[in-house]
């Protein structure tokens, strides 16, 4: 038996080396627990940026500062109403279990008016991830410039009844706000990637791997999982008013792209569209001058107004117009459903994984997914061909 001296010695190494050792993993895993408080991000413990846009005050949060360094500058980003707050922590919770839990990427709240503190700690208390609360600036929201307010009470008249929202005015609000503005928010301008989310969806299947990371290491621009048909009606002139802008400005078009999806061959408007509910975007393509002039001439058009241009044919024409088919990728392990319509991978691989009820396969069955896997890129010279012929009913 050595002398207790020496075994005292002994001990003391030992212990001196497991403690080296438990701060090297402290230092590389940053173990300290999370707790929830500590993330929620506010104005107080934020570094801040103060934004006065039009005399109010934005706090413009620094993303990169959210503390997981393996994680993109990348985050989920909602538009919603404060009493949309119980369908909004639903589909926060069912991310955070599917997804977000084993990465923490922050979430963004956008709204026209104050969000209340009921809403902020309703959705604060359903997940550890930082947490964003932002008001939308005043110039991003309200009627635009270049419609005049007589017109627009006559079309929501005449179009109250012949479509779902035809009479509402905040609806094609919410459309333009989509469409040309959410990606200029100060709480977006850090991110290189978003994924939209909305109040009342589901996502069924667990997502095990990082869907921001497979947009860039693939190098995608638009990730979809629904492609319905529009209703003609809401769209009268979309087409129209894209091949004139296509046509006054070329250069802004590749040498191929995928626009054979939203026109057939004949110059037919598909009305094929992503639905935007969900998507995920490298916003690179909403910052482009070829997507912002893009949507300035859409604008003009008055579309938003006189008619009633959803964001997702808007977002779908802009990007099969100014992509290619590789840059758009169908996110089909991502079992999805927003009220209506949903989505439901039927590979044994991808199912597995998935809860979904049997009526949420529509991918399956729907003529512009199919349609996006049969059409196939096209030379610039043939989408200014299409751009050139003349007008047809769709
Ligand atoms: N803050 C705010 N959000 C809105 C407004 N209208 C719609 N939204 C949000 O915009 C998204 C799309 O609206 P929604 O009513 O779901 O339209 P639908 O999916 O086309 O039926 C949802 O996330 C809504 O919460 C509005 O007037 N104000
Ligand atoms: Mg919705």
């Amino acid at each position: 038996m050595p002398p207790l001296s020496s075994r005292f010695k002994r001990t003391l190494v030992a212990f001196i080396a497991l403690l080296g050792l438990f701060s090297l993993y402290s230092c590389t895993h940053n173990s300290k627990p999370i707790d929830a408080k500590s993330r929620i991000v506010t104005s107080e413990n934020a570094h801040t940026d103060d934004i006065s846009i039009t005399g109010q005050k934005y706090t413009n949060t620094t993303l990169a500062d959210h503390g997981n360094s393996n994680l993109l500058r990348a985050a989920m980003v909602a538009l919603v109403r404060n009493k949309e707050l119980q369908g909004m922590r639903a589909t926060v919770r069912q991310l955070e279990d599917r997804f977000n839990r084993n990465y923490g990427y922050p979430y963004i709240f956008l709204n026209d008016e104050e969000f209340t503190e009921e809403f902020k700690e309703g959705i604060q208390s359903v997940t550890n991830a930082p947490v964003y609360f932002g008001k939308l600036p005043e110039e991003h929201w309200g009627l635009s410039q270049y419609v005049t307010e007589d017109k627009v009470k006559e079309a929501l008249e005449y179009n109250r009844n012949r479509y779902l929202y035809g009479g509402s005015y905040s609806y094609r609000l919410m459309c333009r706000y989509q469409s040309g503005f959410v990606y200029k928010h100060p709480l977006l301008k850090d991110l290189d990637y978003y994924w939209r989310i909305e109040p009342d969806v589901n996502y069924y299947c667990d997502i095990p791997y990082d869907p921001f990371k497979y947009m860039r290491d693939n190098e995608l621009i638009y990730g979809f999982t629904i492609t319905p048909l529009e209703n003609g009606k809401t769209v009268e002139t979309l087409w129209e008013h894209t091949r004139k802008w296509m046509i006054e400005n070329p250069d802004f078009l590749q040498e191929k792209s995928f626009i054979h999806w939203v026109v057939n061959e004949k110059a037919v408007y598909t009305r094929c569209h992503f639905w935007s509910n969900f998507e995920i975007v490298d916003l690179s393509f909403y910052r482009s001058e070829a997507y912002e002039s893009y949507f300035q001439y859409l604008d003009r058009a008055g579309g938003f107004f006189y008619e009633r241009w959803g964001d997702a044919p808007v977002h779908s024409m802009a990007a099969a117009i100014l992509l290619r088919k590789e840059q758009i990728h169908w996110f089909e392990d991502i079992g999805y459903r927003h009220p209506g319509i949903g989505s439901c991978p039927n590979k044994p691989d991808m199912a597995a994984r998935c809860v979904c009820p049997p009526n949420a396969n529509y991918m399956y069955r729907s003529h512009c997914n199919r349609r996006y896997g049969e059409v196939n890129n096209i030379l610039k010279h043939q989408a200014l061909e299409l751009a050139h012929m003349p007008d047809q009913k769709h």
